[in-house]
């Protein structure tokens, strides 16, 4: 049995993610976890809420909430969302724990051991009336190349010209409204990345079988020189892990937090831990740790493109640099973009379709398939509502749920509720589990490397080889010649609906649930013996029609929607 550990990039706490933010990490990494699960490997599967930063106590400050009570909301939140987009994560965590506090301080303690930490003085924007050094994004003014009023400390929204906060003219703190800013000394910590260059540059080429997008990626930020600058890890705030080295106090950075690029990552593990100590697993050690047991572990990540850098250069900085046993990552598994409609989703404008939103209009297993089969693996990929419904209609209703109902139908008409006995199975069936083990290890190979477009086509197509089968063998006509082949055709094809939802579970697990308890049976064993699953039903086993397994969306139906999701979310 293999063992995976798999983690999906962690959202941030701020607001409800996106459909882009779904299918770029923790969408596909669910489907790899119910697979992996399926074929009966050990799987820990962990994300968490990206709880620090600026963002976080802007949000906060907007919903006017205490930070804390914030993040405890929104964690809750985007959990229950999480659930009911059915991601199976083992543990769903927060950065905030105090798991990760205390593994985020052990690491900045051992990487300052081993010299790869150094203090730097620097000048940042001080707000007497505030009491406060402000981030760039707290500091507005006008911009000096355009005018524009309400131009951002790090960038102007009209122009776009990246700005560093003393360029602005009258600038002032956007939490008090003051003008009486200074700049004033304060005291960072910088790990020494650049120190480290030679052997992460090592570690990316010996991965010759990682995506194109992940590499190409990494090796832009290695050499562009940019990317390996030492960086800062500490910040003036009040939210976040404070500076400590291990469990001692860091002299000098009193006040500081850790930054949340440094911690959010260390969040992987410390989830493990929390998982643990919430009484739902036992061992996490076995899970992280090379020297207690995780050197068999395959650790794969999944991240939308924007994070690669800070996974294929930074936290590697991090692991590497605390010359302790913990398990690097084996795979990262990058998406690009997904569009809305002609143009962007985006957070901060509230453009596209929401996690809870996209819930309130269709179950979970309807967006997971367009989703996931639209994956923006190559090349961004678009949404839109045509295709939404062109594919749901297509493959879900025309293909899928539509064999489901014409088998249990007409079995139920002519043989009753129960799998008919006689009959046996002629070159055309023969043809059919041929055609259809083919398929099956296919799937799998798509599977098992994460090509979840191919992975989704294949499915399809063994959707279609059934639907032909039914087609041609037309049991509707053969039963008036030869009731027994009928029922063999039949046999087969009920057969066929619980190999359909084995199959189909990590991508639709509400349908399979629900075709599974049609089909009267748990047994959900991966079909490695094709001819075997598809016997699995004797003869005389008992079933129930199901409901629809999948409804069409209708025009008006789609064009509800395409108004409805046009503008912006306030
Ligand atoms: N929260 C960014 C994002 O949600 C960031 C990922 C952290 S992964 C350690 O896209
Ligand atoms: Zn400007």
């Amino acid at each position: 049995m293999a063992r995976h550990l798999i983690t999906s990039a962690i959202p941030y706490i701020n607001g409800i993610k996106h459909l882009g933010n779904l299918v770029g990490s923790q969408l596909p990494a669910d489907l790899f976890a119910r697979y992996q699960r399926g074929r009966g490997n050990e799987v820990l599967f962990l994300c968490a809420t990206d709880e620090h930063g600026t963002p976080a106590e802007l949000a906060a400050a907007k919903a006017g909430k205490p930070i804390a009570d914030y993040c405890t909301e929104m964690h809750d939140v985007q959990a229950k969302i999480a659930d009911g987009f059915r991601l199976s994560f083992d543990h769903f965590g927060r950065s905030s724990s105090p798991e990760n506090h205390a593994l985020t301080q052990h690491f900045a303690g051992v990487l300052a051991d081993r010299g790869l930490i150094r203090e730097v003085v620097e000048n940042q924007m001080y707000s007497k009336a505030d009491g406060r050094f402000l981030p760039d994004r707290y500091i507005e003014g006008t911009c000096p190349n355009c005018g524009f009023e309400s131009a951002r400390g790090d960038q102007c929204d009209n122009c776009t010209k990246q700005l560093d906060p003393v360029d602005l003219l009258n600038p002032h703190s956007t939490i008090s409204g003051s003008t009486d800013l200074e700049m004033r000394e304060t005291k960072h910590l910088y790990l020494c990345q650049s120190q480290m260059k030679d052997e992460l540059e090592a570690w990316i080429d010996s991965k010759a079988d990682w995506p194109i997008l992940t590499t190409s990626i990494a090796k832009k930020w290695l050499n562009d020189g940019d990317g390996l600058k030492d960086r800062g890890i500490t910040r003036d705030l009040d939210w976040g892990i404070p500076v400590k080295k291990g469990t001692e106090d860091w002299p000098g950075m009193e006040g500081k937090v850790f930054y949340v690029w440094f911690d959010a990552p260390i969040e992987y593990i410390a989830c493990a831990k929390e998982w643990v100590d919430t009484g739902k697993g036992t061992d996490w050690q076995r899970w992280w740790r090379t020297d207690k047991g995780a050197d068999d572990v395959r650790y794969t990540q999944f991240m939308g493109k924007d994070n690669v850098p800070f996974h294929t250069l930074s936290f590697p900085a991090t692991i590497l640099g605390s010359g302790e046993p913990w398990k690097l990552v084996d795979y990262i598994k990058s998406f690009n973009y997904l569009n809305y409609d002609g143009g962007q989703f985006s957070t901060s404008r509230g453009r596209g379709v929401f996690m809870d939103q996209a819930l309130e209009i269709l179950p979970a297993d309807y967006w997971r398939w367009w989703l996931l089969s639209h994956a923006p693996e190559s090349s961004d990929a678009e949404f839109t509502w045509e295709n939404f419904q062109q594919s749901v209609n297509k493959d879900l209703a025309d293909v899928l749920g539509n064999f489901v109902s014409r088998v249990t139908k007409f079995c139920r008409s002519k043989f009753g509720e129960k799998v008919p006995s006689g009959g046996t199975f002629g070159e055309t069936e023969q043809a059919l589990i041929e055609e259809l083990t083919t398929r099956t290890r296919a799937y799998e190979a798509h599977m098992e490397a994460m090509e979840v477009r191919k992975s989704a086509q294949e499915l399809r197509a063994i959707w279609v080889a059934g639907n032909e089968y039914l087609q041609n063998a037309a049991p509707w006509s053969t039963f008036k010649e030869d009731p027994d082949k009928a029922a063999a055709q039949i046999r087969l094809a009920l057969s066929l609906i619980r190999f359909y939802a084995v199959l189909s579970a990590p991508f639709i697990p509400d349908a399979k649930d629900a075709l599974l308890t049609a089909m009267q049976t748990d047994n959900d064993a991966w079909p490695d013996d094709v001819p075997a699953a598809l016997a699995a039903l004797p003869p005389g086993h008992a079933f129930t029609v199901p409901d629809v397994t999948f409804r069409k969306i209708t025009d008006a139906e789609r064009e509800d929607w395409q108004e409805r999701f046009a503008g912006t979310r306030d």
